[in-house]
């Protein structure tokens, strides 16, 4: 399993709360959304990585969703061409950050869309979604820059799944054969060689968790989901991400690993 030394994160603008939703929630409360990005740059780095925070970009109230503007490999980095008109312009910022750290840069071109939160990358293989953000253009796009490096994609069409803004909104690899999935996706042909932990009926928004390492971090209050992933035998890591929750975010959102 390929582990994370880095990640990238952008702290919250003051018009966090301006941000694309449908959630339905209600509106974030700023200082608890600040303490809750706080607490996640305290677990990443407590989970061993070396964090690069970019300052709020007040252009963009969703930039703090970072993970959506680029799918970072071993071997290279891809710029994505977020599908949301409003967070287009995110990317611009990402690629000098990027170049810091990546010999190979590639940029998905238009017509083209992808968001990053439509990507799982399963250990070297990749589930791409095709959702309202990422088009088959764009899907197809990273694919084929993926095969360059010998890592081999699905494309899982999410388009029909209500309630699903992105793939890793209902799906997350767990290491080795294990995935947690919704039971949406559960019968998806491409995910059938796996193990599945299902997330349980009502706990959905906790199927964004993410292995770090050897730790899984996992949204505080899906007490059935946490037990059931607790099985497996990483140490489990809850956080509370009621004000991102708020704007469609989960907790691999926050973030670029690599
Ligand atoms: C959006 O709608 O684009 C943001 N409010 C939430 C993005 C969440 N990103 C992700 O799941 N990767």
């Amino acid at each position: 399993m390929h582990r994370f030394s880095h990640a990238i994160v952008r702290l919250p603008g003051g018009n966090f709360t301006d941000g694309l939703t449908s959630s339905g929630l209600g509106i974030p409360d700023l200082t608890k959304t600040r303490d809750q990005h706080t607490r996640y740059r305290e677990t990443l780095a407590n989970c061993g990585l070396s964090l690069r925070v970019e300052a709020e970009d007040l252009r963009f109230p969703d930039s703090t969703f970072v993970e959506d503007t680029a799918i970072l490999t071993p071997e290279c980095a891809v710029v994505t061409c977020p599908g949301a008109a409003s967070r287009r312009g995110e990317v611009d910022a990402i690629c000098p950050v990027l170049l810091e750290y990546f010999n190979e840069v590639h940029v998905i071109q238009p017509p083209g869309t992808l968001d990053g939160g439509d990507v799982c990358d399963a250990d070297g293989h990749y589930f791409i979604g095709v959702s309202d953000r990422t088009n088959e253009n764009g899907a197809r796009q990273l694919a084929d820059i993926l095969a360059g490096y010998d890592h081999s994609a699905n494309l899982i069409d999410i388009t029909l799944k209500p309630g699903l803004l992105h793939l890793k909104s209902g799906l997350a690899w767990l290491g080795d054969k294990h995935l947690a999935v919704i039971p949406a996706l559960a019968s998806e042909p491409h995910l059938s060689r796996y193990e599945f932990v299902l997330v349980p009926e009502g706990e959905e928004y906790a199927a964004n968790c993410l292995l770090v390492n050897d730790q899984i971090l996992v949204a505080k209050g899906y007490p059935k989901f946490t037990r059931a992933i607790e099985v497996l035998g990483h140490p489990v890591l809850k956080l509370d991400m009621s004000e991102f929750r708020k704007m469609d975010g989960g907790l691999s959102c926050l973030s670029l690993r690599f």
